[in-house]
């Protein structure tokens, strides 16, 4: 289904895309349709769709409502999409991707099943070289990466895993073919993908085994058939919706909510979460509800303690109510699911603590816990995320000036001017770079996409011109990301969002929580000032 371009050897271009998800597939849009530009997009996958093109796995699901889980750039694109649910489920997402591709006529440009290997700067041309492991050779003078910020799998290594008979497989490189009916099947991880993995396999397997380490906070999703009313709403309500979504925070599609945790009584308080639980939607629980949840311990309290009661009231086993509630913060991204605590009132459903009984190793038909159990597996599962934001990154080697690393340059974190540039990479810009937005994020994809095609119009005029960030103005970004973290709770909690899920990675800010309304803000005067915090600009040149 998907073409490939002709591209053996060499070619030279003006901008060359890396990653063909929401990110890359818009980026080229926006440089080949509309500027006119020379491009070439790349990725290492079979297909297009990114994210959705590797996460195949049972259950797989958006956690962003729909109406918002997609592009806004082309009304006729946004009236002409045919989801009918709530919440997306994989199938269709990828499918509307390639619709997308389809629709623009951009497959011809995209060259499949090549990953960038190493980019290198040449401060002389002002170009970049780029090589794959296809053996070809791409010159630019923009390199655009959309590598994804959930895209590098964290695999552990767990001893023995080259002895078991049964499958390993993660589920952000998830086997097409591989079906799970009737099989005996093992999950590590909880996060957002195990418990829509667990949930949506149990029915199915033979025997589910949860191996868990830490127990998450969850509530229903609430997916649901939309009424063909609410479908035309949404597309009534096109230009509010997207306004809303551009000045909200976490761009969710819903207005996040002003009134702090105490300021109500603890009848209505529970009223209000119990709303939000039977309504559906983790961020809709945390952002809607009350203000203060992410920033204020007591009121996070508040918020933790009704979730834990309803675990308790869901799971019949005490033993295994007492394994799956949380005690720490609820501070994580916030999951949602379709019936996950139910799930381990199932007769074929077995949650081992690894945190109490780690795993000791794989046999030839299993896991073995510490206490010596082996629990018997076809198929393991491997729920155990990403290697988040830097992760694709740090496996390339891209050098800017100097020769200089980018893995060097990132050794104490990964760090970036507005999520999007980094000094001495010029005229190289990420989207989802480190410290971009935490939001819902096609619309935060979208207004870097638009903000990196303006700025690439405003260049090329200047030959050969190119824009480097100020060191001390990624300082600076990399300052305000931490202060606005720091107000929070989410850097106590120890999750992807600041790297501290991967054995030995330095645990840092990675976002920019500040919301996309101010991002936005930030982002139109950094352009129309002319670009005061980069630096080799040659300002009079640029619009
Ligand atoms: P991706 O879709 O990750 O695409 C990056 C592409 O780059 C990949 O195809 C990869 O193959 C390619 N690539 C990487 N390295 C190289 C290389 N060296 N050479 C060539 N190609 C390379 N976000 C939300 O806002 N809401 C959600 O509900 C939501 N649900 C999610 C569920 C799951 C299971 C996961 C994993 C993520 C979810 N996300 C969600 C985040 C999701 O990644 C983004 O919404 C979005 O899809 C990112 O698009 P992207 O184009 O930036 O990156
Ligand atoms: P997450 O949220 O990082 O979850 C990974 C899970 O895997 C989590 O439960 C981890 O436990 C567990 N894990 C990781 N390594 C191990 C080892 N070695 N042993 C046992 N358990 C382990 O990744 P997801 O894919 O679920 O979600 C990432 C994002 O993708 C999500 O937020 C959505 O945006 C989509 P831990 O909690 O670290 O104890």
């Amino acid at each position: 289904m998907d073409a490939h371009p002709n591209t053996a050897g060499s070619q030279d271009l003006d901008a060359l895309v890396v990653g063909a998800g929401f990110g890359g597939i818009y980026m080229l849009h926006k440089l080949r349709n509309e500027q006119n530009l020379n491009v070439v997009a790349i990725d290492k996958a079979g297909g297009v769709g990114g994210t959705w093109y590797w996460n195949r796995y049972p259950g797989a699901l958006s956690d962003s409502e729909g109406f918002v889980y997609q592009y806004s750039f082309d009304q006729e694109l946004y009236n002409d999409n045919p989801w009918t649910t709530k919440f997306v489920r994989q199938p269709e997402i990828l499918a509307y991707l390639n619709g997308v591709v389809d629709r623009y006529d951009l497959r011809r440009s995209i060259q499949l099943e090549t990953a960038m290997t190493s980019a290198e700067f040449d401060e002389s041309t002002g170009r970049w070289t780029v090589r794959t492991d296809t053996g070809d050779t791409y010159t630019c003078r923009f390199l655009i990466t959309g590598l994804g910020l959930l895209s590098a799998t964290n695999l552990p290594e767990f001893p023995g895993a080259d002895r078991f008979q049964g499958q390993i497989v993660h589920t952000g490189a998830w086997p097409a073919d591989l079906d799970l009916t009737g099989k005996k099947v093992g999950v590590i991880g909880n996060g957002s993908t195990g418990n829509q993995v667990i949930t949506a396999t149990a029915p199915v397997a033979a025997h589910l085994t949860s191996f868990q380490r830490t127990p998450q906070y969850s509530v229903p999703a609430g997916n649901r058939t939309l009424s063909p009313e609410e479908i035309r709403a949404q597309r009534e309500n096109f230009d509010v919706n997207w306004k809303q979504v551009r000045e909200s925070s976490v761009a969710m599609g819903f207005v996040e909510s002003d009134r702090p945790t105490f300021s109500v009584s603890a009848e209505e308080r529970e009223a209000i979460f119990q709303r939000a639980w039977d309504e559906g939607g983790g961020f809709r629980f945390m952002f809607e509800t009350f203000c203060d949840i992410a920033t204020d311990a007591d009121a996070n309290e508040e918020a933790a303690k009704f979730i834990r009661g309803k675990i308790a009231a869901i799971v019949k086993d005490p033993e295994t109510a007492r394994n799956l509630t949380p005690t720490d913060l609820y501070a994580r991204r916030p999951l949602c699911d379709s019936g996950f605590y139910e799930t381990f009132n199932r007769e074929n459903v077995t949650l081992v603590n690894v945190k109490e009984n780690p795993i000791a190793e794989l046999t030839e038909t299993g896991v073995r816990t510490a206490d010596g159990t082996v629990h018997e597996l076809d198929v393991l599962v491997c729920a155990t995320g990403f290697d988040a934001v830097d992760g694709n990154y740090k496996r390339i080697d891209i050098r800017g000036r100097d020769g200089e690393l980018l893995r060097e340059h990132w050794a104490d974190g990964p760090t970036s001017y507005l999520g999007m540039a980094t000094a001495g990479f010029p005229n190289m810009f990420m989207i989802l770079g480190p410290n971009g937005p935490f939001t819902n994020l096609p619309p935060s994809i979208e207004t870097q996409v638009e903000w990196i095609a303006d700025t690439v119009s405003d260049l090329l005029p200047a030959e050969n011109g190119w824009l480097d960030v100020d060191p001390e103005t990624e300082v600076a970004w990399t300052e305000t990301c931490a202060e606005i973290a720091d107000a929070t709770l989410f850097p106590k909690a120890a999750s992807w969002i600041f790297g501290a899920n991967i054995p030995g990675k330095k645990r840092t800010v990675m976002f920019y929580l500040g919301g996309i309304a101010a991002y936005r803000e930030i982002l139109g005067k950094e352009s129309s000032n002319g670009y005061p915090g980069f630096l080799n600009q040659s300002a009079s040149e640029l619009a």
